[in-house]
């Protein structure tokens, strides 16, 4: 609403503007959500005041900060990581700014600081790659982990269900974990580690808590002379276009899908909020595990147009 020069003074007041604070640009899976929210804020006429936290939660704290002083209608919060948030939380709440946390968790005990959250069950993700695993492997297998940044509850959570699913299988066993926080460059460097460490011959598997890792480990073992996908299994979550290629290719696996389209929902409980309506503490997105049987055809669908 409210452009050219017939609008009336209400349409333009109308317009919703929202601040919202990315965790960054480290994935495939996160360019995505970046892009499908922008998407989703233009249809609706929302001015999006979007800031790109490069990672750092402090980057994130200035940037609510920010949009607090400019009088936002609205504040959306990719966290990166789950502690440090009530100070700013109960800044936006005494301005009376609403704050939907979307993707990865914040802890706060006191749950009148949001309004909402969107986000999927990351614990049931890592289970369904766990259980892929071990129905794949008979439950025999020495995994090597790709953890996601530290204290993001996209890793924490992904790793407790992972585990708790392997913990049924006594040959099941991690042999070797650390973090390559979510993206392609650590993920290689952390694989080429962890094949100096030890013989590959006794690795089974990959398991990467992102697309992005996995493909870097790809590379990784690529250059050592391995076949991933054959020689080392590879599982991993987001399911990017470029996850669906190797798998096409057979270089990985297995991948969750994890929806980018997080910002119709948000957009939804903000707008209801704004009418007075009352809002469930919990969106919840869900997505299916894939593997290389769809993949080529997967790939077309989700690169074509
Ligand atoms: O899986 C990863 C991204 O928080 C769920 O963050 C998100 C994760 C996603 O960098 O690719």
């Amino acid at each position: 609403a409210g452009c050219g020069s017939g609008s009336s003074e209400g349409a333009a007041n109308d317009q919703l503007t929202v601040g919202f604070s990315q965790v960054g640009s480290e994935s495939g899976w996160r360019t995505s959500f970046t892009q499908a929210v922008q998407a989703e804020a233009r249809d609706r006429g929302i001015d999006l005041k979007f800031s790109d936290a490069q990672q750092k939660q402090e980057n994130q704290i200035r940037a609510v900060r920010s949009f607090i002083a400019q009088g936002v209608d609205a504040i959306v919060i990719a966290p990166v990581v789950e502690t440090g948030w009530k100070p700013v939380l109960t800044e936006a709440k005494r301005a009376g700014i609403p704050v939907v946390i979307v993707d990865r968790n914040m802890a706060l005990k006191d749950d009148s600081l949001y309004l909402t959250r969107v986000a999927s069950d990351f614990v049931e993700e890592g289970r369904k790659a766990g259980r892929w695993l071990m129905e794949e492997t008979g439950g025999d297998c020495d995994i090597v982990e790709l953890q996601g940044t530290v204290g993001a509850t996209a890793a924490i959570d992904r790793m407790t269900g992972f585990n708790e699913v392997i913990a049924n299988y006594p040959d099941a066993e991690i042999v070797m974990t650390q973090t390559a926080d979510f993206t392609r460059a650590r993920g290689k460097e952390i694989m080429e580690t962890f094949l100096r460490a030890m013989d590959p011959a006794d690795i089974c598997a990959v398991w990467a808590h992102n697309d992005e890792m996995a493909l870097g480990a790809v590379i990784a073992m690529k250059e050592a002379g391995i076949d991933p996908g054959d020689d080392i299994l590879v599982v991993s979550v987001d399911a990017v276009p470029d996850i669906f290629k190797a798998m096409a290719d057979g270089d990985t696996n297995a991948t969750v899908e994890l929806s980018p389209h997080m910002g119709g929902p948000a957009f939804d409980a903000i707008e209801a909020h704004l009418r007075g309506e009352s809002v469930d503490k919990l969106i919840s997105v869900n997505g299916d595990l894939f593997t290389q049987e769809t993949a080529a055809e997967e790939y077309q669908k989700r690169t074509a147009g």
